[in-house]
């Protein structure tokens, strides 16, 4: 009898620890999401605007995705498909109104069944409260740049200092914290660079005197688009005095910008200040007031006043990246220090792409390739060899099934992304997708006044249909055209590539099942 009980204790304990040390291989997760972070403001992607040294570190060691896009290019809807592996029109939230359904099977809820410590740090915006994780503390709302409030289960309070900072301290402290017999996945969300672009104090003109490239679209007069180009309202010209630009209310006569509201208000947008302390208010004045005052004795008008404009643009949001470049070189050292770069897989993106003055534009919205695009780095020592740049075309909706199969977890039939696993790893896909299908719907309530559309992107071709109050399609040819200036949906020549393209996307919107609006031809 005493053998029996003796000889099974051997078997659960070998058991358990084979399950132990399969379970102790699984890799660990850090997902580090930006806000309206550019492609074209990461150096490893060949900024001429900034230098981002820690980020470029996640693509040397790793991967970096030359055609990775949203499916909706707006911050909750980008979130919402994010968590759940499927497109807004199943996942509920179809633009920045609506209320996150956290029931929804997501993959933090999959991992933290599956033994993960999981944890969501920064900015949430998808009003509901977080499910899935062991530890959330989330911004709310949009969150502000300075002293920012924090939420959690116990309540809500505000954290001296800046924002990107406060994120980057509480992920860490999370860190500190876990239970280091699990696997962890930690979202840590940043709310830098999004508008209105508030740099750290110790950053306050680190690119003063710089001048900018002005981008070769800054002066597009959108002539062979459709209309929604210019019934859109996020030219650079429109910017806000206050809000964007931080003047003084005193050093201009009135507020001229519409700032994307649609229409000029005149009212004074200086609220940010308040975030601030005395003291730190004491050196953000200190700076931007001789800004302001000059802005008031140069007396600036047409196009020197909308290129002085894009230059304080690009001073403050570029100011803002340096923070977030600190940020991601902390997380790095971190897990070098405590010996866990090997075994976790850290990944940096954006909830999309942002305008930095092409096409006169800031803000995102439209499925033209600046707003498309997020950047996306990953970087997993143990299966992703480091310099890879790859061209296949990633999509937010595949996040989900990657860090599922990653985890070893299967991964849900309604899920309609692909895990990146094999692709990264350098084995050979039999077969992955050659084109993506977009859908954005914030219109006409809300900001920017882009209409909705939907379309497709191949590698070649772009097919976009604007549809509610307007029926208009664009067509463009990237390898031809790749700044996208010239709509070529009424030249017979590409006749029939767009019949290809326009069945490809009914073919797309039945696939993933979208309601087939009315076609219109
Ligand atoms: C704010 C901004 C808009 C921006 C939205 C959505 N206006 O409302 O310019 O498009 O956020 O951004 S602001 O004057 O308040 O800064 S998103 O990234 O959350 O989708
Ligand atoms: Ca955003």
């Amino acid at each position: 009898m005493r053998s029996i009980i003796y000889f099974s204790l051997i078997l659960c304990c070998t058991v358990f620890i084979s399950c132990e040390s399969k379970l102790a291989k699984r890799p660990n997760i850090i997902f580090i999401m930006s806000d309206d972070h550019s492609e074209a403001a990461i150096s490893a992607y060949g900024s001429k605007l900034i230098s981002t040294p820690n980020i470029d570190r996640i693509a040397n060691e790793g991967v970096q995705f030359n055609n990775s896009f949203v499916t909706n290019s707006i911050c909750a809807p980008s979130r919402a498909v994010l968590l759940t592996g499927k497109y807004s029109h199943l996942n509920g939230v179809l633009d920045n109104n609506q209320v996150f359904d956290g029931d929804q099977e997501t993959f933090p809820k999959l991992l933290q069944e599956a033994g993960y410590e999981t944890s969501m740090i920064g900015k949430w915006h998808l009003k509901s409260e977080p499910t899935g994780f062991d530890n959330w503390k989330v911004l709310k709302g949009q969150g502000e740049y300075y002293n920012p409030l924090i939420v959690d289960e116990s309540g809500e309070k505000n954290i001296l200092g800046y924002v990107t900072d406060v994120i980057t301290d509480l992920a860490i402290k999370t860190l500190d914290n876990r239970d280091q017999d699990k696997p962890f996945a930690m979202l840590m969300h940043h709310k830098a660079p999004h508008r209105n672009w508030m740099p750290n104090l110790k950053n306050l003109g680190a690119f003063k005197g710089k001048t900018f490239p002005i981008p070769e679209t800054f002066y597009d007069d959108y002539s062979s688009r459709s209309s929604a180009a210019t019934d859109s309202d996020m030219r650079i010209d429109n910017m806000f005095l206050t809000w964007d630009m931080k003047l003084r209310p005193e050093d201009i006569d009135k507020e001229t910008g519409t700032g994307g509201s649609g229409k000029a208000s005149g009212i004074i947008r200086d609220s940010y200040r308040e975030w601030m302390n005395i003291d730190q208010r004491y050196i953000w004045e200190a700076y931007y007031d001789s800004i302001s005052a000059d802005y008031r004795e140069s007396n600036l008008k047409g196009n020197e006043l909308l290129e002085w404009k894009f230059q304080r643009y690009m001073e403050d949001y570029l100011g803002t990246i340096l923070s977030v470049d600190e940020s991601v070189g902390k997380i790095l050292d971190y897990l070098d220090n405590n010996g866990l770069a090997d075994n976790t897989i850290i990944v940096y993106t954006s909830d999309q792409g942002f305008y930095l003055g092409e096409h006169g534009w800031f803000d995102k919205r439209f499925m033209y390739e600046e707003s498309l695009s997020m950047p996306l780095l990953m970087r997993y020592p143990k299966e992703i060899k480091g310099q890879q740049e790859l061209d296949e075309i990633v999509l937010n909706l595949d996040f989900a099934p990657t860090f599922l199969d990653y985890a070893g977890i299967k991964v849900p039939k309604s899920m309609q992304g692909y895990s990146m696993r094999n692709l990264v790893s350098g084995k050979k896909q039999s077969k992955w997708r050659e084109s993506m299908y977009y859908h954005y719907f914030e219109f006409p309530h809300g900001w920017h006044f882009v209409k909705k559309h939907y379309g497709i992107r191949t590698d070649r071709y772009k097919l976009i249909h604007f549809y509610d109050d307007i029926d208009a399609w664009e067509f463009y040819d990237l390898k031809n055209d790749p700044n996208e200036i010239n709509n070529i949906y009424n030249d017979p020549n590409y006749k029939s590539e767009i019949n290809t393209t326009k069945r490809e996307l009914y073919k797309l919107q039945v696939e993933f099942k979208d309601t087939v609006i009315e076609k219109t031809d």
